[in-house]
């Protein structure tokens, strides 16, 4: 089972240039091949589909853990895309002075069409995630393999979008995945070490340019994100730790297994664009909530 928290990992920064174009190429990170959305799908299959789990619980747990935050990744791909597409079309309720003119011309114009200015599972091109993108083979050896190198290409594609696009707000999240991501690929290379013996982190940086090339990347590896891993669950999956232990690679700094979540931010409240009618509702009144909070005693600010 999943447990919710209405929380992002980080604060995004509200976009200095909302951009629809910067927008669709970040989509690639959320649903591109090698997107959060792959990584979700293909460590949540893998851990339903996992057999044999009594001796093997270790893998099993570092693969829940990842797992569960992945969810996350996807929740911060998709604000990221949110916040860069806010604000890009002409506020109103007019129609026929074409609000909408400006997504015509946009990478994507499912993104003016299809959704209220919002994110899409897709990729960069307009192409719809899909299951094809999920390798569940069964064997341990060749989904852990497998998951190593998703996560190395989607380390890859996250350097390039980040020099793509300059925004801050862009570059923030990807400072972000690209230590949480790289400490994914740390904890399927140790997973492989541990299993064969083969030292599978020699192989690492790839692509061989170091996390510390990106000022938003340093600022959260000083906090320690890239040597902490977390389970994303109140009492199981330690046993993660069977396997996520030792010294960073990179820099020698002890690794540690944490119960549980980040602390977190709110997420950021989206503003209305009421060009698309979203989300609608201009004449609802937030009086019926109000009066039924009060004598509920639940918190309500309409
Ligand atoms: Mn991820």
């Amino acid at each position: 089972m999943i447990l919710k928290i209405d929380r992002l990992p980080i604060e995004l920064p509200t976009p200095k240039n909302p951009s629809p174009n910067d927008a669709a190429a970040v989509q690639e990170l959320l649903g591109g091949k090698f997107g959060e959305m792959s990584t979700l799908m293909n460590y949540t299959y893998q851990s339903f589909n996992f057999r044999g789990r009594t001796k093997l619980r270790p893998f099993y747990d570092l693969i829940c853990s990842i797992a569960g935050e992945e969810y996350g990744h996807i929740e911060v791909v998709s604000y990221t895309i949110n916040l860069l597409l806010t604000g890009v079309s002409k506020r109103g309720m007019d129609p026929v002075s074409a609000p909408l003119a400006s997504g015509v011309d946009a990478r994507n114009t499912r993104h003016f069409i299809a959704s209220g200015q919002s994110a899409l599972p897709m990729d960069s091109h307009g192409d719809f995630w899909t299951g094809a993108n999920v390798f569940s083979s069964g064997n341990l050896k060749l989904d852990l393999l497998h998951n190593f190198f998703l996560e190395l290409g989607a380390r890859a594609n996250k350097m390039r979008v980040y020099s793509m696009v300059e925004d801050p707000c862009a570059r923030e999240m990807l400072g972000y995945l690209l230590v949480r991501g790289g400490l994914h690929a740390v904890a399927y290379a140790k997973a492989l070490e541990v299993y064969t013996g083969v030292e599978v982190t020699k192989l690492l940086p790839i692509p061989d340019m170091s996390n510390n090339a990106f000022p938003e990347a340093q600022r959260f590896m000083r906090d320690g994100l890239h040597r902490k891993l977390y389970t994303f669950s109140q009492e199981d999956y330690m046993q993660a730790g069977l396997i996520w232990n030792g010294v960073h690679p990179e820099d020698g700094q002890p690794l540690e297994v944490i119960q549980g979540a980040f602390e977190g931010f709110r997420p950021p409240d989206l503003e209305e664009e009421p060009q698309l009618n979203a989300p609608g509702g201009e004449d609802f009144d937030p009086q019926m909530f109000a009066d039924l909070a009060k004598k509920m005693g639940i918190n309500y600010k309409g």
